[in-house]
This record gives C-alpha cells, sequence and structure tokens, in this order.
C-alpha cells in the first residue's frame, strides 16, 4: 500500500437504492471531485453538484461531502460523492473516479488507512467490520463499546500494570547486590497476582464478546441412536437432519445456527461414535471427532434406557480440553422412579421435558447480554491473545516462587505485553494485519 495514492469504492451496498455513496480517500480526491463537479469545493459543508463524464455530460447529480485530513475517517483527504443508487451509475461514476486517478480500493482498505493514520487501534476497526455484521441488538450494543475504546482501554490497563512490574523486576536486575531484597519482596507476588485476575476477567469478558460476535459451537456427540440427531432438530425447530432407528444414520456433520435465549449458537450434529468398518462411517466418525475437538462445548448425549457404559466412560476419556456435559436422552421410555434416579441432566425430545433446564444450562453464563454494559465484542484472536498472555505471566509467577530468577520472569512479562499488543495493533505483522482487513468488505 503506497499513501501516496487515492483509493475509491461504492460504499452503499450493491443494488437499486435511493441513494448510492461513492467513496474517495487519498491526497487526490479533492482534486477528482472537483473536476467531476467542475466547481469549486469547501471542506465540511455539503454541497449540491452535477457530476459530469469526461465530455461534460451529466452522469448524476447529487451531494459531495469534502473532509479533509486528518480530521477525517481515514485520516486522509476524503470524498463522498452522493448520487443516485442504481448499480450501473454507480459504476459509470466510479469509472470516472479511476479515470481521473483514483485506484479501486481492496476490501478493508479505508479501514487499514484509518488504522496506520492512527485514527483506531486493530479493536476498533474490528468492531466497526462486527457493528455492521451484528445479528442481534445485543451483539451490536458491544460491538458500540469495543468502538468507543472499552475493549482497547482494559487492554491498556492490563499492558500498563505489566509494564510496571516489568520495569521493576528489570531495575532490580541492573543492581544485582540488591537482588536479596527484590527476592524478598512479597508485594512483587501481590502485584502479579492483581495482574493475573485481571487478565482473567479480560479474558472472560472477551470469551463472551466472541461468542456474542460469533457464536458459541455446541457439539452433539455420542453413541449412534442416542438421539443427537433428534436433539438438533428439537433445538433448531425444523427437520434439519435425518431420524431413524437405524444406528449409524448421520454421517455428515450438520451444521445449525441458532438463538437460545439471544445467544447465538452453532449446533453441530455428528456420526455417532464407535468402531465400524465401513468406510463412509469411518470417515464420519474422523470428522465427527474434529468438530467435538474444536467445539467450546459438547454435549455428550447417553440413551438412558441403556444407562452409562464403557463407551460412553472411553469418549470422556478421550475429550480432555473441551467442557462436556453429560445429557441423558429418551427419558420418556424410562419409569418415575427411574427418572428420579438421574441426578445429571435429563431430556426427552419427544415430550420436551428437561429442555428448558438444559437450555438454562447452555446460556446461563451469557443471559445477562442484553442487560450487560460491560460486555464489548470480542474475536477468537482476541481470545487466544489475552489466554497466551495470561499463560506468560503464570509462568512469571511460577518462576518466582520456585527460583526467582529475575531474568526469566522479564521474559515472560515481555512476551504477554507483546500477546496484547497484538490485540490492539501496537505489536502486528503485516500477515496478521492483512488476514484482518481483507476479511472486511470493499468501501470499508
Ligand atoms: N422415545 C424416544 N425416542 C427418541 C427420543 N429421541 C430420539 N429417539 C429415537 O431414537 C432413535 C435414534 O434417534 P436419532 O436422533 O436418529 O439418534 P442419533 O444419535 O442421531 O443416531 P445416529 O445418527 O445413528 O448416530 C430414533 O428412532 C428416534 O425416534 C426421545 O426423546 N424419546
Ligand atoms: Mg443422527
Amino acid at each position: 500500500m503506497s499513501p501516496a495514492d487515492t483509493i475509491a469504492a461504492i460504499a452503499t451496498p450493491p443494488g437499486i437504492g435511493g441513494v448510492g455513496i461513492i467513496r474517495l480517500s487519498g491526497p487526490d480526491s479533492l482534486d477528482i471531485a472537483q473536476k467531476i463537479t467542475d466547481s469549486q469545493l469547501l471542506a465540511n459543508k455539503t454541497l449540491f453538484r452535477h457530476f459530469y463524464d469526461e465530455n461534460k455530460q451529466e452522469l448524476d447529480h447529487g451531494i459531495v461531502l469534502y473532509f479533509p485530513g486528518p480530521r477525517s475517517f481515514t485520516g486522509e483527504e476524503v470524498i463522498e460523492l452522493q448520487g443516485h443508487g442504481g448499480p450501473v451509475l454507480q459504476e459509470m461514476l466510479l469509472s470516472r473516479v479511476c479515470e481521473l486517478g483514483a485506484r479501486l480500493a481492496q476490501a478493508g482498505e479505508f479501514s487499514e488507512r484509518a488504522f496506520h493514520n492512527n485514527k483506531m487501534d486493530l479493536t476498533q476497526a474490528e468492531a466497526i467490520a462486527d457493528l455492521i455484521e451484528s445479528g442481534s441488538q445485543a451483539a451490536a450494543r458491544a460491538a458500540m463499546r469495543s468502538l468507543q475504546g472499552e475493549f482497547s482501554r482494559q487492554v491498556h490497563r492490563l499492558v500498563d500494570d505489566i509494564i510496571g512490574i516489568r520495569s521493576y523486576v528489570e531495575a532490580a536486575l541492573d543492581f544485582s547486590e540488591e537482588e536479596i531484597d527484590f527476592l524478598a519482596d512479597s508485594d512483587i507476588q501481590n502485584r502479579l497476582n492483581t495482574i493475573i485476575a485481571f487478565n482473567r476477567q479480560v479474558l472472560q469478558q472477551a470469551e463472551k464478546g466472541r461468542v456474542l460476535n460469533e457464536g458459541m459451537t455446541l457439539a452433539i456427540a455420542g453413541q449412534p441412536n442416542a438421539g443427537k440427531s433428534s436433539l438438533l432438530n428439537y433445538l433448531a425447530g425444523y427437520d434439519a437432519a435425518i431420524v431413524t432407528d437405524i444406528a449409524g444414520t448421520t454421517r455428515d456433520v450438520i451444521r445449525e445456527h441458532i438463538a437460545l435465549k439471544g445467544v447465538p449458537v452453532k449446533i453441530i450434529d455428528t456420526a455417532g461414535l464407535r468402531e465400524s468398518n465401513d468406510p463412509v462411517e469411518q470417515e464420519g466418525i474422523r470428522r465427527a471427532w474434529q468438530e467435538i475437538e474444536q467445539a467450546d462445548r459438547v454435549l455428550l448425549l447417553i440413551d438412558a434406557v441403556q444407562g452409562y457404559t464403557q463407551q460412553e466412560k472411553a469418549i470422556e476419556q478421550r475429550v480432555q480440553h473441551v467442557p462436556l456435559t453429560r445429557l441423558y436422552t429418551k427419558v420418556d421410555l424410562l419409569e418415575d422412579s427411574q427418572k428420579q434416579a438421574i441426578t445429571e441432566f435429563s431430556i426427552s425430545t419427544k415430550t420436551g421435558e428437561g429442555m428448558d433446564a438444559l437450555i438454562e444450562e447452555l446460556t446461563q453464563n451469557y443471559s445477562d447480554y442484553n442487560h450487560e454494559q460491560s460486555t464489548f465484542i470480542a474475536r477468537q484472536r482476541h481470545v487466544e491473545s489475552l489466554k497466551s498472555a495470561l499463560q506468560f505471566l503464570q509462568n512469571a509467577a511460577d518462576i518466582f516462587e520456585q527460583t526467582s530468577s529475575g531474568e526469566l520472569m522479564a521474559e515472560d512479562f515481555r512476551l504477554a505485553q507483546q500477546q496484547l499488543n497484538q490485540i490492539t495493533g501496537e505489536f502486528s505483522t503485516e500477515d496478521l494485519l492483512g488476514k484482518i482487513f481483507s476479511s472486511f468488505c470493499i468501501g470499508k
């Protein structure tokens, strides 16, 4: 990207509408707009103008807005040509803009320039994309809070705390004969514990924000015929998956996006887990494991008539890193006394019993979404960075307890800080930036 060029794009969605906007950013924006309108333009004024082609034929007319840099969205000279919203008309105007020296913007390029010109940090740029794409009111409100800088402020506070303790430790290293004092300093331990607790708290909030943004991934696992597809259908509200009494009905992974009490959930129905010689079923089971291991949460369905067996035990042993909840199914087939003997979650998709409690359990961590003022929007990459930072801080705490090696602690602080700086973009590689901004739409 060269800062010297001027980019242009249609900023309104494709299709027919009352108004269509072409946006320009870069040093030639004003010149191009003045040529198109054959007139002088004034900063921050709403002006009605005619838009002309190269033969002075009128292409369209409408409003021109000129935002001089650096007080513009991108920090550069920005122009908006607001004409009529027809795709052919817009293309003609865009071509004219390009003839006069602009080039077509790439996806996310306006936001990327705003980021490079310090108009906003990465979490804010991402929040704009998330705000536009938000699927619920709660998500939109959370995205707005991120855009206002709520998330960045928390991350900066954490970074400042780490810098504080890091400089203390590094200063102590410079005076090695005083290191004895430093080692005995219980204040270090307290400060570190406070920072770790705060990191945990921000991570929890980010995890909530991530679910609000991207949805919680819920994998339904279990032996064949446990009632997995029946549960998917029940929650989805229609027959998304085939249900039969033949064990091994589902092979492909089936995904449904639903909202449970306002919480977005991606439910994944998988093939029943068992030993199989059928190559198609084997592939289904391989894919099932892949989904289970990547999910946020796993429901292990257990046929209540069969009860808990060695097979379920084996599945639980293999699912190590994902929270798993046991769920007994088909309880309508049980006697009342048998039902009462089950102390874990149990349901029937035939009668609907147990469903309210299940839904409550799945959403309880998130049910405050609609009221909570502190949630901000977040993405998986933020959660990963916060987790790594926490890991480095915990390493530092372990080192302090075991060896009190200042050098090793300082290195962990440095790495934790680097992880956090990645969230806001203060430390970032071009690769990461390219990946983030290219997922934005054109004109943003
Ligand atoms: N009585 C009763 N039968 C159920 C219930 N849930 C599912 N079934 C029956 O159990 C059988 C298997 O249900 P599925 O939902 O296909 O089970 P699955 O776990 O998806 O099975 P696979 O895809 O083969 O792994 C079907 O005959 C369902 O009608 C329930 O709550 N009560
Ligand atoms: Mg099934």
